[in-house]
């Protein structure tokens, strides 16, 4: 008897098969290694539509890592992340390093309207080739985000960027927080938006390796950075030596008043140091990537739960559910085992 469930889970559809152009991923790695931005935007594309040729681009990344300092930028709508990420790019690019932006939107289907208005004005202020930005959305994909973002992130890294800065909305509240994909992980607060003690509730304190008063010129600055300074120093196990203990800083990220993004420099050049000399750039990076495959099985799990969906061999379960002969837990092992 043939088994419909081997059918559904059976070899991955040809590349070809929708019409697109078939992918030659070891060439696009190779450009962009050397720099092409095409290419680079290309593997991207290749990602964020997760077809079956993104396979073929992860083998052909898989060797080309591990340069890059991912530093994600996140905090509270309108704190000042783009703005701050533009006022990066623009250091960064002063200094001669290669840049890389990835604005992720974790919240939204389609992409951002405003995402996508941030990445032309922040390409405009770079004006050069040195600085890859895009931005990222789900696109109604369950766990795609997930899936998408590490992998464009080894996009950037293979093309040689020195920092990649992922910025997105929020702290731990969706499947992808960016704490869990940074090396260094910036958190922007503004003064009369949340104060110290409602960052330390909101938990933002637990995941910041550098903490950010943007907004300076407003009132309250001052108390919101004396806050957070005391709140590092009681935080726990930040007196242990060798420890980290996340510096405040404080910037005006808009252009024409701009002030304080070198020190956030620093302060993100200095943790990539300890993170290099402590072991906990080791630590962090596997439990990336823990996560990653983690992510990739259950994505592929979905999919194939997809394909049985509507299947006779599922049918045939759910009728024997009906007759009482099994209960939908033994079943639903039953089906679980054969994907
Ligand atoms: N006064 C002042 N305004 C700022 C500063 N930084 C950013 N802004 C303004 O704050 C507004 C929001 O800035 P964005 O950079 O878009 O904030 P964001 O955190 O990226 O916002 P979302 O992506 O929507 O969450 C803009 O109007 C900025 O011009 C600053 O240092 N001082
Ligand atoms: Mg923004």
């Amino acid at each position: 008897m043939t088994d419909p469930l081997q059918h559904a889970a059976g070899p991955a559809p040809h590349p070809g098969r929708r019409g697109r152009r078939a992918v030659d991923a070891g060439d696009l790695v190779e450009r962009a290694r050397r720099g092409e931005a095409r290419a680079v935007a290309r593997l991207i594309s290749v990602v964020e539509d997760a077809g079956p040729a993104v396979r073929e681009v992860a083998a052909a990344l898989a060797p080309h890592g591990g340069r890059a300092q991912v530093v994600g930028l996140t905090g509270a709508p309108g704190v000042g992340k783009s703005t701050t990420t533009a006022a990066l790019v623009r250091a960064l690019r002063q200094a001669g390093r290669r840049v890389g932006v990835l604005a992720v939107d974790p919240s939204s289907p389609f992409s951002g309207g405003a995402l996508l208005g941030d990445r032309v004005r922040m390409q405009q202020a770079a004006g050069d080739d040195g600085v890859y930005i895009r931005s990222m959305a789900t696109r109604g994909h369950l766990g795609g985000l997930a899936v998408a973002t590490p992998l464009a992130l080894r996009v950037l890294d293979a093309a040689g960027c020195d920092v990649v800065l992922v910025e997105t909305v929020g702290v731990g509240q969706s499947e992808l927080d960016v704490a869990s994909l940074a090396d260094t992980t910036v958190v922007l607060l503004a003064p009369g938006m949340g104060d110290g003690i409602q960052a330390a509730k909101a938990g933002i304190l637990e995941v910041a390796d550098v903490l950010v008063v943007n907004k300076a010129d407003r009132e309250g600055a001052d108390r919101t950075v004396r806050e957070l300074r005391a709140m590092t120093l009681l935080g726990s196990g930040a007196d242990r030596p060798g420890a980290w203990r996340p510096p405040v800083c404080r910037t005006v990220a808009v252009r024409e008043t701009g002030s304080g993004v070198e020190a956030v420099l620093d302060a993100v050049a200095a943790h990539r140091d300890w993170l290099a000399a402590s072991g906990e750039g080791h630590r962090r990076r596997t439990r990336r990537a823990r996560r990653e495959v983690e992510a990739v099985a259950l994505d592929g799990l979905r999919r194939r739960m997809g394909e049985v969906r509507g299947s006779a061999a599922l049918h045939a379960l759910a009728e024997r559910v009906v007759a009482g002969e099994t209960d939908a837990y033994r079943a639903a092992d039953e089906l679980v085992a054969r994907l």
